[in-house]
């Protein structure tokens, strides 16, 4: 079979990794289809990246800010004109459904849409001096050249979300996509570079965490690092990138918990629960993967729910009519597995699913079975752990107290969901939940762009992205004009 041949994005030129390896892109619903090699680089691919992106910024930076804008919405049109063909690349690199993968692109879409207005923007503060004849102000500046290492999950989306606002605030880029999914971070690429991006102010270095994503983390011209990916990862981010004082975004896991409340609309719960927890076979990090259950509705809504998840069809994301597509690689396969092992050792009850899917259409991909838990209690590893596949865990309980308890018992707080029809106890989820997004009557996933986007704990490190990008992507720089020619000493002059 004959393939593409990727290479990295350096000062503008397309240079293969100084290695000369590369690593094959699987579609994982037939790994025999091969999307293309990418390049696998190392610390030297990386710091031609850093300081190309080093040299574009003294000049990038000076472009005003809504000029930069302009170029992030000729992007946003050429990503329109593309929403097809881009989703059709990310369904056969990723696997989530068509419909998944049109939903991301646009995702990158609103993003672009988002942060053009915010070129025009880009508010500092200005503030009485204390002093007569002086004026203060705060601006916000761009903190230089930034590394983002970005997931497989929404390989267009999550970029997005931290390249347009790092650009329009005047950084410049080395962007690391996931090894799994690098095609969709190339075609967000090629649209900035189309709508006339300069050379080396977005770089792309494709290689793997532990040899690409730990150079950009340990280069020390790179001033931050924004990551999305697993808790134990974003760990070793942050510890590494204290070595040189870079600011570090973290966005990881989560157990994100949908409630379900005696009075809720229970029609409107299961549509949630579904697609919460099967949406993107599972593989988000806002994906609900505990279901927390009334005694009065649980039997209810364990039958239905699980006759439901039985129903899922499960094949190629590109065939319209499926509904759940392949998990993304091989290992994340043997994760559910594992989880199905974890989960009946500790006593949880298996409704439905647990395996593999293989034989027939499933021959080749990297398919597993929409799989719910009952009588799952908040002790057991399959309550607490994150399994990022379509797996999820039934619990009960009896009162919205105990429920809240059990949401906020987990190292996690990304997403969570509450589904009841009583404005009291909304109210009080909404204070109560530990968690940096709380849904109320939808589910616990789909976030949107210029809201803050982000979690507490084991989740994140307290920077948000949409609304928030932006407090990341630059640093205050406060100044001070003295226009009463004499020296005016503060704290001491105009003191009584
Ligand atoms: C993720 O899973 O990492 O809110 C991001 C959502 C999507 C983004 C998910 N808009 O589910």
């Amino acid at each position: 079979m004959t393939y593409p041949t990727y290479h990295n994005l350096i000062g503008g030129q397309w240079l293969p990794a100084t290695s000369g390896k590369t690593m094959l892109n699987l579609n994982p619903a037939d790994q025999s289809d091969v999307i293309g090699a990418f390049p696998s680089s190392h610390a030297e691919d990386v710091a031609a990246a850093v300081a190309a992106a080093k040299q574009a910024f003294a000049t990038w930076r000076l472009v005003p800010a809504p000029k930069r804008a302009e170029i992030l919405l000729r992007a946003h049109d050429i990503l329109v004109q593309n929403k097809e063909k881009f989703a059709r690349d990310m369904t056969r690199e990723m696997g989530k459904v068509l419909a998944e993968t049109r939903g991301d692109v646009q995702e990158a879409i609103d993003e672009a849409l988002y942060v053009v207005g915010e070129g025009r923007r880009l508010f500092g503060v200005t503030t009485p001096s204390e002093l007569p004849d002086k004026f203060a102000m705060s601006v916000r500046m761009p903190v230089g050249v930034v590394g983002l290492i970005t997931p497989w999950n929404f390989p267009m989306a999550i970029p997005s979300w931290k390249l347009f606002p790092a650009l329009v605030a005047g950084n410049t880029c080395v962007i690391k996509p996931a090894t799994d999914t690098p095609l969709s971070t190339y075609n967000l690429v090629q649209a900035l570079v189309d709508a006339g991006l300069p050379p080396g102010v977005v770089n792309i270095v494709c290689g793997t965490g532990s040899t690409a994503g730990a150079a950009l983390v340990e280069h020390p011209d790179v001033r931050a690092i924004s990551f999305t990916g697993s808790s134990s990862v974003g760990s070793l981010v942050a510890q590494r990138a204290a070595a040189t004082f870079k600011q570090v975004s973290l966005e990881m896991g989560g157990k994100n918990a949908q409630i379900v409340l005696d009075d809720a609309n229970l029609d409107l719960a299961l549509d949630g629960a579904l697609w919460g927890a099967f949406g993107t076979t599972g593989q988000r990090c806002t994906a609900t993967s505990r279901i927390l259950l009334q005694k009065g509705v649980a039997a209810e809504f364990t039958e239905r729910f699980v006759a439901r998840a039985k129903k899922l069809k499960v094949g190629n994301g590109l065939d319209e009519s499926v509904e759940v597509g392949p998990q993304v690689n091989a290992n994340q396969i043997e994760t559910s597995a594992r989880y199905v092992e974890i989960a009946l050792a500790e006593g949880a009850k298996l409704l439905c699913g647990g395996h593999a899917l293989t034989g027939g259409a499933h021959t080749h991909g990297n398919f597993f079975e929409p799989t719910v838990f009952a009588g799952v209690t908040p002790q057991m590893r399959i309550a607490r752990e994150e399994v990022f596949g379509p797996v999820v865990a039934l619990m009960e309980f009896a009162t919205f107290e105990e429920a809240v308890a059990i949401a906020n018992s987990i190292d996690y707080g990304l997403s969570t969901s509450l589904y009841t029809r009583n404005v009291n106890r909304a109210f009080a989820a909404m204070r109560d939940l530990e968690a940096g997004i709380t849904y109320i009557n939808a589910p616990t996933i789909g976030a949107e762009v210029h809201l803050p986007f982000g979690g507490v704990k084991h989740t994140g490190n307290g920077h948000r992205e949409g609304l928030g990008a932006l407090d990341f992507f630059t640093t205050w720089k406060a100044v001070y004009v003295d226009y009463s020619d004499k020296l005016q000493r503060a704290q001491i002059d105009n003191a009584e």
